[in-house]
């Protein structure tokens, strides 16, 4: 018998300064019916879904973005979520900012399964943009102040009968994050983001935002068999316009769902876990094919590093 997840992928429009949680968690708590309504096992939302992408603005005393962050999972503003996984029976991903009791920041996504538990927690490994203030910027991306890396890496969990794994915006970038998991055997990857079409450093990029954000998903999942969910929270938010554009993609790489707005919006599709082997026992069949003993740089060097031209044999 052939195991479909159904997975609603619940894209936010923008969330401005002026909204609270509450008003946010009316939105999500919208959507997550919707999503139950049509069918869905899972509903995925997006990164630091629960305020405005707070890493915009500079504060010179750190402390006075803690009312950004939550300090416990469920947090006070999310309990409605939680009760409503439970009371009609749907999981759900949530990215949102964490602040621990030890004062560490991550940038973190939960899952929680039908029953309204928690089965797992990623925090973020790849955390783009800068540690300090850059006035000259039109906005600040300080992800690198607000947050630190995760060194916990990328884990894969047992929920909805699949083997699932989490992922956050920057991170569907680099392909390691995709094969990290799918070493794992991982057969869906949940990824919430938020991402500026406007890239300061190099503005000729801005035009390419949806090509590559469709190019790395599409690769991750096709190289990996998997299936990829990624989530905006798109639309222009404080004035920084942010791509939307979530897509629910195959593990063929083919995109079967879409958002067409830029607002909250909900697409669903149904997944086939089945799917993912006929990727991963052929042409990705790892055990047969890879080469590890040849990838050596990949786990002990982080730059360029190239020791001039390799012998040639005769
Ligand atoms: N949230 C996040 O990771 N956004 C980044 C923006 C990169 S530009 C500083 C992204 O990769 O989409």
């Amino acid at each position: 018998m052939s195991r479909i997840i159904t997975v609603g992928a619940a894209q936010l429009g923008p969330v401005q300064l002026s909204h609270s949680r509450t008003d946010v968690v009316a939105r999500l708590m919208a959507l997550m019916n919707q999503a139950a309504d049509r069918g869905c096992d899972l509903v995925v939302f997006p990164e630091l879904a629960l305020t405005t992408f707070f890493p915009r603005w500079f504060l010179d005393d750190i402390s006075e973005a803690d009312h950004f962050y939550e300090t416990e999972m469920p947090s006070p503003a999310v309990q409605s979520l939680f009760q409503c996984a439970k009371d009609r029976s749907i999981g759900f991903s949530l990215g949102y900012a964490e602040l621990t009791t030890d004062g560490h920041r991550f940038n973190t996504q939960v899952l929680v399964d039908k029953t309204g538990s928690v089965v797992g927690k990623y925090r973020k490994v790849h955390i783009p943009g800068h540690a300090s203030n850059e006035p000259g910027r039109p906005f600040q991306h300080l992800e690198r102040y607000y947050f630190e890396p995760s060194d916990e890496g990328f884990g894969v969990w047992h929920a909805f009968d699949a083997k699932v794994g989490m992922m956050i915006c920057n991170d569907r970038r680099w392909p390691e994050t995709y094969r990290e998991m799918g070493l794992q055997g991982v057969e869906m990857i949940l990824c919430g983001y938020n991402t500026p079409i406007h890239y300061v450093p190099d503005p000729s990029q801005d035009i390419l935002q949806g090509f590559h954000n469709a190019l790395v998903m599409q690769a991750g999942a096709y190289q990996n068999g998997t299936w990829v969910v990624g989530v905006a929270k798109g639309g222009v938010e404080e004035g920084v316009d942010s791509l939307a554009q979530s897509a629910i993609i195959a593990p063929s790489g083919q995109i079967v769902a879409q958002t067409l707005t830029t607002d909250d919006e909900l697409i669903v599709a149904s997944c086939d876990l089945d799917w993912c082997k006929r990727y991963k026992e052929t042409l990705f069949d790892f055990d047969k094919y890879r080469r590890p003993e040849l990838y050596k740089r990949h786990v002990e060097q982080r730059g360029v590093k190239w020791d001039g031209n390799p012998t040639v044999r005769p």
